[in-house]
């Protein structure tokens, strides 16, 4: 047999590798005029938390001036943030969430 007629196996495989969704937090700010019965609220309904959480997620708001409610993809982040500040605006609150990426 010639060298021509041995098959060249490659030793490594390079697989195309899918890029990971880079990840969103969303951020609960504390305010002085929001009622923590609201805010709780807007947890429950928005971030579906129970009572216990939500309370929970709150105080952490209200003691240290922010708490993060949920890590999730940009585009639920964002969504999740504009529904829940729309809902504190109507009701007449200045309650605030911002979203940003984790390292
Ligand atoms: N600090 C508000 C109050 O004392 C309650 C509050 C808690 C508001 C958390 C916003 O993200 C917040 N009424």
């Amino acid at each position: 047999m010639t060298d021509s007629n041995v098959a060249l196996k490659p030793k490594t495989v390079t697989k195309p590798k899918p890029e990971k969704p880079r990840l969103y937090k969303v951020l609960l700010l504390n305010d002085d005029y929001t009622p923590r019965e609201f805010v709780t609220l807007v947890l429950k309904a928005v971030f579906r938390m129970s009572e216990e959480t939500g309370r929970r997620v709150m105080m952490t708001a209200h003691k240290f001036g922010t708490a993060v409610v949920v890590v999730c993809t940009r585009d639920i982040a964002e969504t999740k943030a504009k529904e829940a500040i729309d809902l504190a605006k109507d009701a007449g609150f200045p309650l605030m969430f911002t979203t940003e990426p984790e390292e």
